[in-house]
């Protein structure tokens, strides 16, 4: 396993790489290039600017989250071929610069969605919550403006203003779409780009819809085991596997995450690694990552890990803004302190349950035999 942290780049994320290189056992970033618009090809000199820059700080970049996949292709229109190219081609700029691996979603037009972005806890911090009666009252462009007052000074991926201007018409292109035709549209893309990362040995990892429900009206599918299933059997491939994320899928209580893990086993390229407090059958909001004082078994999760034989990439997802970060202006859910917190403990846990020799500590913590 490798423990690895989500940087948003230098413009994006105030938290400089030398601080991510300071939390013990983080080795790596996870990263992107946020304003390039989906369906475009990378340019090489950017992504060549990208992994210096994190190399220079001593830190691997081996994932991407996410290349996004852009709405004709979700759709199935015909201009979903020209979008597919502009994808190899990113895909095969990354191999070139040592990305291994690459995280994407199928969520149509909303990317997530939370009701409270700074969520006040009785401790005095703040985290992400989600109530889902509130999101279910609210319009799409109601829910983009109170981020866009609660987010301060970042843009919300998936929110954007420019993007929410068309929100009516993005919204209405999924009218009447069946479920079947949705999954064709994933096929006809999984068909065209999973050879291509077995050639470049790229593993897609698939983020699952946050959250696990249909909102605005909109087909939401990866969102269960069996959907899951269904999707990578849509292509079957060790290249076309998943981003277990327990905070997605855990999100729909009873959702059983170590079993989801046994199952789908070497498949999981990724994991993003939190828990959630549930209020009440829906509603939920994101706790600190300790088991204790969240809704989901943490030692379990890592223990299903551990059991498949784990070699991937984990990062711990979100955290809550501790330490007065959110009046620094932390990004919702991207603080620096509760995710480190969060990453420690998630590498005590698999210390325990997969002791290393000192000698060993490589970053890529792998189990005595
Ligand atoms: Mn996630």
């Amino acid at each position: 396993m490798k423990m690895t942290f989500r940087w948003f780049g230098e413009s994006q994320d105030p938290i400089p790489l030398r601080y991510i290189k300071q939390i013990p056992g983080v080795t790596g970033v996870v990263t992107s290039l946020l304003d390039i618009p989906a369906g475009e090809a990378w340019p090489e000199s950017r992504i060549r600017h990208m992994t210096e820059q994190i190399a220079a700080a001593g830190l691997e970049v081996e994932v991407i989250e996410s290349v996004n996949i852009h709405e004709d292709i979700k759709l199935g229109l015909a201009a979903r071929d020209e979008k597919i190219e502009s994808y190899i081609l990113t895909m095969e700029r990354l191999a070139k610069y040592g990305i291994k691996c690459i995280c994407y979603n199928m969520m149509p037009v909303i990317d997530w969605a939370r009701s409270d972005l700074y969520y006040d806890l009785p401790d005095g911090s703040n985290t992400m919550r989600y109530e889902a009666a509130f999101v279910d009252s609210i319009t799409p462009e109601e829910l983009a403006a109170r981020y866009a007052k609660d987010s301060q000074t970042y843009e919300m991926p998936g929110w954007e203003p420019e993007r929410m201007k068309k929100i009516r018409e993005a919204l209405a292109a999924y009218e009447g779409m069946s479920e079947a035709a949705f999954y064709a549209n994933m096929k006809y893309f999984l068909d065209a780009i999973i050879p291509h990362a077995e050639r470049l040995d790229i593993k897609m990892a698939v983020h699952p819809d946050d959250p696990p429900r249909p909102i605005f009206g909109l087909p939401k599918l990866i969102i269960s085991r069996e959907n899951i299933r269904k999707y990578l059997a849509l292509h079957p491939s060790k290249h076309n596997g998943l981003t277990l994320c327990t905070g997605s899928l855990g999100a729909k209580k009873g959702a059983d995450i170590p079993a989801i893990i046994r199952e789908f086993g070497e498949l999981i390229h990724f994991a993003h690694v939190r828990n959630l407090k549930f209020e009440n059958d829906t509603d939920f909001y994101e706790s600190a990552h300790l088991t204790s004082l969240g809704s989901l078994d943490m030692y379990e999760i890592m223990k299903a890990l551990s059991d498949i034989g784990f070699s991937g990439w984990v990062r711990p997802d979100h955290g809550r803004m501790i330490w007065d970060e959110a009046t620094r202006k932390g990004r919702p859910g991207y603080g620096l302190y509760d995710r480190a917190l969060g990453a420690a403990y998630l590498l005590g846990l698999w210390e325990g349950l997969r002791p290393f020799s000192p000698n060993d500590f490589s970053g890529n913590i792998v189990p005595k035999p």
